[in-house]
């Protein structure tokens, strides 16, 4: 594969900021490892503009929203820039918030084909602004992409912006949803609220636990998570570092205990980008404000070099 990072330095749709410097994080540390492959590989910048941290939000159950839909289409055009070109597309980015514009530039490129999603997460990532807690944009990418609004579970009421910049997210790219429940496979998924384990009961998305994955093997739970998107035609990754033990990612804004380990991690990612149908991968929730030895910035640069046999 011929790689291209995008680099999507965003800290608009979590809770804890910093996520944004993880982008920089690993870029620093690729230089202090002396690693030429990832220094030397091209990249794109797509920002976000992190600046309306500052200002006052007029959307308070999808925070900055106006801001997310922005830099979605920025990225979703890089990325499907990136595919055209015959590149992969390696997305390091800021909060998992991302995630959504990055399924949309695939879909752009990918157009009537159908696209899987493994998504290795600690969370769900299922919410909208009508089932949110937290009001917070990066546990919501998959209902973005799946254009899933999931009313039946409405805990808030929206104002006309949030309804209207909600709308506009989730036509990024284009107005039919991205993908389809029945092409998500959840790897490491430990930590719901109530709305998305009753969403994700009913549309049936597996979840592959850390124990069940230890059970039948690493290796063997990324074929298995491969074999149930035989069906599809290009394959996303989405790896948000807190799918890892909070061991290896106390640098992470919502870290969860009983995660993978570094070297599950990487055995897993390895094994699964072995199908030629992984079309792209993409890093998030690296954060080095929380972690003042750059730990998981060196993590995933480790997980990085053994993926692609990195010097
Ligand atoms: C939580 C946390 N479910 C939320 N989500 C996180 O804010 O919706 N995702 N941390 O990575
Ligand atoms: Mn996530
Ligand atoms: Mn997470
Ligand atoms: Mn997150």
């Amino acid at each position: 594969r011929k790689l291209k990072i995008i680099e999507v330095p965003c800290d608009l749709g979590a809770g804890t900021r910093g996520a944004s410097l993880g982008v920089d994080a690993l870029r620093l540390e690729a230089v202090e490892q002396a690693c030429s492959s990832y220094l030397e590989t091209e990249y794109e910048r797509v920002t976000a503009d992190n600046t309306m941290l500052n200002q006052p939000d007029p959307t308070p159950n999808a925070h900055y929203l106006k801001g997310i839909v922005k830099f979605y289409e920025h990225a979703c055009e890089a990325i499907s820039k990136t595919l055209d070109s015959g590149k992969f597309p390696l997305i390091i980015a800021g909060d998992h918030s991302t995630a959504g514009g990055s399924i949309a530039g695939i879909k752009k490129h990918i157009g009537e084909k159908r696209l899987g999603v493994i998504w290795v997460d600690a969370h769900a990532d299922i919410h909208s602004p009508y089932t949110t807690p937290s009001g917070n944009v990066h546990g919501m990418p998959l209902g973005a992409a799946l254009h899933f609004d999931n009313k039946e579970q409405q805990i808030n009421d929206l104002n006309p912006e949030e309804t209207t910049q909600w709308e506009k997210l989730k036509n990024v790219g284009g107005k039919q949803p991205k993908i389809k429940a029945d092409d998500i496979i959840y790897m490491g998924v430990r930590d719901t609220e109530e709305q998305e384990d009753i969403i994700v009961e009913k549309l049936s998305i597996p979840n592959l636990t850390v124990s069940g994955c230890r059970k039948i093997g690493i290796e063997n739970s990324a074929k298995t998570a491969l074999d149930k998107l035989s069906h599809c035609d290009a394959i996303y990754i989405s790896f948000d570092v807190d799918s890892m033990d909070p061991s290896v990612s106390m640098g992470t804004g919502t870290p969860v205990k009983n995660g993978y380990t570094k070297d599950e991690a990487t055995t897993l990612l390895k094994t699964l980008l072995n199908s030629p149908k992984v079309c792209a991968l993409e890093i998030v929730e690296i954060n080095p404000m929380l972690d003042n030895e750059n730990k998981m910035a060196k993590a995933s640069l480790d997980i990085l070099r053994g993926l692609f046999s990195w010097n």
